[in-house]
Formats: structure tokens, sequence, C-alpha cells
């Protein structure tokens, strides 16, 4: 009776530990279960050894073609000995010792997985502009895209090199299928690649991403489902953070939308708490007043008839601001899709040179975007950014006519209808002393000083992170 006993009591030990097992083999696999992938067999730890391909299959396509990803990776790895933070801000070691594609937590909400979409949803061409961009990252961008979107709905990945130093970077990923590469003869800056890009493209439906993501499971047809129902809609994913030291993929807070102030200063903040209450799905999309500004979706035609970009901006920033107030006053709307997930790794400094110096060039973007959109409002953006004053920004009357021709409603409208949280600063010095004695990270006041600029603006997520609060309500001027 006792031996009977002892041999259960083996046999029942025996099958629990080859079920725990089973349940970590079935965790670590790939999540996308469409993927009968001859890539999951070579998982180890979390990581793929790099092979030479073709590594994936997607419902039967090869995905990665004739390319040679060991060797595109291997040829270009850090020294020993140099700073793995110095070329991209970034820690290239750890990017490059997770290679080309590694599974990532699903960290949607679970009512997510149960979200239908249309069966005829229309395919997208996905646009990725980059300069001087890490070979892994980018190659995880790419793989990512194609491992985890439909394949169906993935026209072409447009690849714009702005005039990085090494041509090859893009050439050699032109050999996977669907991708193509464009390169400038210039440095353009990110807005005049992205339009571009966008000019180029073949599908009705544009997908703009930077060059270091890595999206998430079904990240794609949430927001392809949205643009389809109403072209008018801009719609970004919630941009998870990838960690800068060590590249954990980290779940952004699904109760954020994008802000500013009136520096023009992007900020993520909370959604306000009487539309917090009244959300009830968490699967439902998310207003917001402007968005980050690198992932987002939208129709082609409505982005050719809303007029692109504005193109005399430069290099980087501002761009996002001119595109959320042109949409927003020009009858579109913007959301972020909380279905949708996509990684972004958050810098705290820019990598690369800007021509014009990094303040000039905040400067002129965004005063482009308040001469033309702001109205009698653009004096608070004066206010909050003093240096800003009698610094060119070039002609502004294309985008004027653009606007009336487009027949858009006021920057008070935007204000009553899409922003009222935004407040009108009090008209006083104390509004000025009050900003600057924020612990906020602007840089109101000083921005004439190349260091303020050096914390970029979407550092502040990935502060937020690292467990530096910057309390609610410091940089607000009620
Ligand atoms: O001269 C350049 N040419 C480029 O092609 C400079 C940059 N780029 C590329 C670059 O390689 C990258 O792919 O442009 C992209 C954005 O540049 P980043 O990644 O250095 O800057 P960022 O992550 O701070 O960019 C955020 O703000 C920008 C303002 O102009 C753009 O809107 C970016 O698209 C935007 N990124 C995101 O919204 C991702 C989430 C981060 C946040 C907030
Ligand atoms: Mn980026």
């Amino acid at each position: 009776m006792r031996r009977i006993r002892a041999n259960a009591i083996l046999i029942l030990t025996v099958a629990w530990i080859l079920g725990t097992f089973y349940y970590l083999w079935q965790d670590s696999r790939p999540s996308s279960s469409s993927s009968s992938s001859s890539g999951s067999q070579l998982k180890n730890h979390g990581r793929l050894e790099e092979r030479t391909l073709p590594l994936i299959v997607i419902d039967g396509y090869p995905v990665m073609g004739h390319f040679d990803q060991k060797a595109f990776l291997s040829s270009k790895q850090l020294k020993a000995g140099e700073d793995p933070y110095r070329e991209h801000a970034f820690n290239l070691q750890e990017s490059d010792r997770l290679g080309s594609e590694r599974t990532i937590r699903d960290t949607r909400h679970y009512r997510c997985s149960s979200m239908t979409f249309d069966p005829d949803l229309p395919p997208t061409s996905i646009i990725i502009t980059f300069h001087n961009e890490a070979r892994s990252t980018l190659l995880r961008t790419i793989k990512s895209v194609l491992m985890r979107s439909p394949p169906h709905l993935i026209q072409e990945i447009i690849l714009v090199d702005d005039f990085s130093s090494d041509p090859e970077d893009c050439r050699l990923l032109s050999q996977i299928p669907k991708v193509h590469c464009l390169r400038n003869e210039r440095r353009e800056g990110l807005i005049r690649s992205r339009v571009r890009g966008a000019s180029a493209a073949s599908a009705s439906i544009l997908t703009f991403l930077d060059s270091h993501c890595e999206v998430n499971t079904d990240w794609l047809q949430p927001m392809i489902q949205r643009v389809k129902e109403d072209h008018t809609r801009v719609v970004s994913p919630i941009i998870d953070v990838i960690s800068l030291d060590n590249f954990a993929y980290l779940a952004a807070s699904a109760d954020l939308r994008g802000g500013f102030d009136w520096s023009l200063h992007f900020k993520w903040e909370q959604i306000p708490i009487e539309q917090k209450m009244a959300r009830n799905d968490p699967t439902q999309p998310i207003r917001t007043p402007v968005i980050a500004g690198g992932i987002f979706v939208m129709d082609k035609g409505w982005f050719n008839r809303l007029g692109q970009y504005d193109t005399h901006m430069d290099i980087w920033g501002g761009e996002n601001f001119e595109l959320s107030f042109r949409v927003w006053m020009c009858g579109g709307s913007l959301e972020i899709l909380p279905c949708s997930r996509v990684g972004h790794v958050f810098r705290k400094r820019h990598p690369y040179d800007f021509p014009e110096g990094n303040a000039l060039t905040y400067i002129k973007n965004t005063r482009r975007a308040a001469e033309v959109w702001m109205d009698e409002y653009k004096q608070y953006y004066y206010a909050a950014r003093p240096s800003a004053q009698g610094k060119a920004f070039g002609s502004i009357a294309d985008r004027l006519a653009l606007r009336r021709k487009l027949n858009c409603n006021s920057f008070r409208w935007y204000l009553e209808n899409v922003y009222p949280e935004l407040k009108i600063p009090e008209q006083d010095a104390a509004y000025s002393l009050l900003k600057q004695g924020g612990l906020c990270l602007e840089s109101h006041g000083t921005d004439n000083n190349e260091f303020a600029f050096s914390i970029k603006p979407s550092a502040v997520l990935y502060l937020h992170y690292i467990h530096i609060y910057f309390p609610q309500g410091k940089c607000h001027h009620t």
C-alpha cells in the first residue's frame, strides 16, 4: 500500500515537472501563432541564433530572401574598449547581443486579443526614415514588422536613408523581400525624408515608424481598421519603452495621451479624469490633442490633401505639432489605440548633428508651426520661448495658403474643442517665474542655450520609467 502511494507521488511529481517545462516552452515561443516558423526551433533563452537565411517562413513566405543577416550584423560590431553609448546614445552592445529578432511580451490588455477586424483590410506601406541608425535596431524594426503583421497587410517597407555615412546599411536591407531603399543625396532631416517616402508609397494607407522600434502582437490591424472606417482619423499605438541601457521591453501606461505646453514642448499626460471615468472599455481609442510624431497610420489621400508636412522644417522637431494642429483644425482627428503596441528606444540626447544647431532648428520648426496655426495664441508661445523672437523661420506663405484652401478652424476652436486643459497663461511676470521654478524638463527662458535642448522631450517617458518623478501639475499654468 505504501509502495503504491510512493509510486503515485513519484508519477505525479514527474508529470508536474514535465508540465511545467512544457508550459515554459510554450510561453517562450514566438508570439505570432500564424508563423510556421523554422526560427522557433532555434530559440535559446529568448534569443535566436543568427543563421544565414531564409530563417522564417510566414504562410509559406520566406521573410528574409537572400539577405545574409549574420554578415550584415557581424561586419559592424562594437570594437573592444569602445563606449557602447557614444555613437547611438543607447547601449549598442546590448542591442547587438539581441540580434535580429526576439520574443517580446504581449503588453496589451487581455481583452484586446478578442477584438475582430474586417477580413478585407487594405494593405499599408511602411515608411522608416533613418540617419546613421545602428544596424541591429534597424533590422529588428524591419523584422518585427514582417513577423508580427499579417503578410497581406504589408504592401512594402520603404526605407529612406537620410544620407547616413554608410550607404550599404540601406542597400543591403533592400535584399529582404518587400523592402525598398531610397537614399537622400544630402541630409534632409526626418520631415522631408518622410515626404519622399510617402510619395513613393504604392499602398493607400501610410504607416510611419522610427528606425529603432519593435512592433508587438497584432499591432497593425486595429490601426488600419480605424482608418478604413474613417479616412480622416490619424491613429497611433501606445508606445512601449525599450530600455536604452539593457533593451528590456517595458509596457507603457495605457492612461496617457499627448500634450504640450505653450513653449511647444511635447509631454505625455494623464487622460483627463472625466474621460477616464467614462471609459468602461479598455480597448476603446483615446482622443489625443497631439501625437508624439514618429509612429502613426494615416490614409495616403488624406495625408496629401492635408498638405503632407511643412517641408521647410529641418532635421527634427516640431512637425508633430504642425501635423496635429492641421489634422484637428482641418476636419480630422487623432487617436491613440490601446490595442496596438509598438516599442521604441527612448533616448536622452540626439546622437546626430544638427547642421544649424539643435536650438535654432527646434525654434525654426516650432515657430513655423506657431505662425501658421496658432493665430493670436502664438503670443503665449513667444512668451514661453522669448529667444524665438527674431529668429529666422523662412516664408510661410504656402502654408497659410494651404490653411485658407482647406478652410480650417481657428486655434481658438482647437483649444475649446480638443484641448481645453491647456490653460491660457495669466499675463504677468509671475507666469514665467512659476514656470522656471518648476521641476520641468523644459527650457523656458534659456532656449538660446544648446544645453537646454540636450534632454529630448521624448526622454520624459523614459525618465518616468526609471522612477524620476515629475510632480503632475508643476508645469501647468493654471
Ligand atoms: O536628420 C534626421 N534624419 C532622420 O531620418 C534625424 C532623424 N532621422 C530619423 C531617425 O533616424 C529616427 O528614425 O528620424 C527618426 C526620429 O528621430 P529620433 O529617433 O532621433 O528622435 P525621437 O525618437 O525623439 O523622435 C520623436 O520626435 C520627432 C520630432 O521631430 C519625430 O516626430 C519622431 O518621429 C518622434 N518619435 C516618436 O514619436 C517615437 C516615440 C518617441 C516619443 C515621444
Ligand atoms: Mn526615435
